[in-house]
């Protein structure tokens, strides 16, 4: 299955929410004017755009209306299209350039950071390269436990300490190891329950003060792993996190779900940090790199729909 299907198959349950809106307003869509326009930023915040940015992306549909002809409802998805795509930040793979390469995963409780990471491992090492999974989540001890199967899984190492070890310690033996056993890219888990704004930074300092002393010219990713079904609650906590963390992506997963497909262009628009990855499953090939383009196709009610 290629992007497009697979993103659509994980979208499915979610379109149907964002269809029956935008479906309506572009299939009975005449000419561009006040009504359509609050018509269609309704429609788009019930997408999970979220209010700001659903206002931003009707002002643009209003914009390019002044200038060229919106007078079909395939028009009005072309023009809509333009502007989501214009909207999310451009698309970026992963930095893994240097040997180790180093991917630090952050985001609250049960987002689905650790799954991602064995999906990312898998991946890496399917396409030759010795992967170092880090288990410094050290906030319970079967969240090692759990990194442990996706490792074995993947074919990856691990490193662990035990329950209520230093995480930064943990980070500190993996590169150790991944230098020794000549490992290619080093992917850390991190603990989901620092609810406390300085804890959490204390610990990401720890841990990025480790980094850039044992490998200071490695190519780094601060990844912040986001649940798409907690909606506009992913948004605030992209917002928080980039205050603590410089954020290089946004992993955004469970797009298979109940997700409505317009938060990541809420997350990617309002944010200035690309999607990097999606999940839209539990399997491990379930997680894909991000594009925005195929994307906001799949998300737009079909073309064929409007097309006689
Ligand atoms: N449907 C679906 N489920 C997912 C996806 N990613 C993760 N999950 C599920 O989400 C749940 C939580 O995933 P974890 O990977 O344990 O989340 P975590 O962020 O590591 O959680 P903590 O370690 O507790 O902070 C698990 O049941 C995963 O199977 C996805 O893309 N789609
Ligand atoms: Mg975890």
């Amino acid at each position: 299955m290629g992007f497009f299907d697979k993103i659509k198959a994980g979208l499915r349950r979610t379109t149907a929410a964002v269809t029956d809106q935008l479906n309506d307003l572009i299939a009975n869509f005449v000419e561009v004017d006040e009504e359509t326009l609050e018509e269609l930023e309704e429609a788009l915040i019930l997408s999970d755009l979220g209010a700001t940015v659903a206002a931003d992306a009707t002002s643009r549909v209003a914009d390019v209306a002044r200038h060229q002809r919106i007078d079909s409802p395939l028009a009005l998805r072309c023009a809509l299209k333009d502007v989501l795509v214009d909207m999310m930040t451009e698309d970026t793979g992963l930095n893994t350039t240097t040997n180790p390469s180093v991917i630090l995963v952050i985001g609250v409780n049960g987002v689905g950071k650790t799954t991602s990471i064995g999906k990312l491992a898998h991946r890496y090492v399917q396409e030759g390269h010795r992967v170092m999974l880090s288990a410094a989540d050290t906030f319970r001890a079967a969240a090692a436990d759990q990194l442990e199967i996706w490792a074995k899984r993947a074919g990856a190492d691990i490193v662990r300490h035990g329950e209520g070890a230093d995480p930064a310690a943990v980070v500190f033996d993996s590169i150790a190891a991944a230098k020794a056993r000549g490992c290619d890219i080093i992917i850390i888990d991190t603990a989901g329950r620092l609810h406390n704004k300085s804890n959490l930074m204390n610990e990401l300092n720890k841990i990025d003060r480790i980094i850039t002393r044992e490998l200071p010219d490695a190519a780094r990713e601060t990844l912040l792993v986001l649940d798409a079904t907690t909606g506009q609650n992913a948004v605030h906590q992209a917002e928080e996190f980039n205050k603590v963390a410089k954020l290089t992506g946004i992993v955004l997963t469970k797009l298979d779900g109940t997700a409505k497909g317009g938060i990541v262009v809420a997350i990617s628009g309002g944010l200035h940090v690309p999607v990097k990855l999606i999940g839209v499953g539990e399997g491990l090939d379930d997680l894909m790199d991000f594009e925005r383009s195929a994307f906001v196709e799949a998300l737009l009610p079909p073309v064929e729909d409007f097309e006689r």
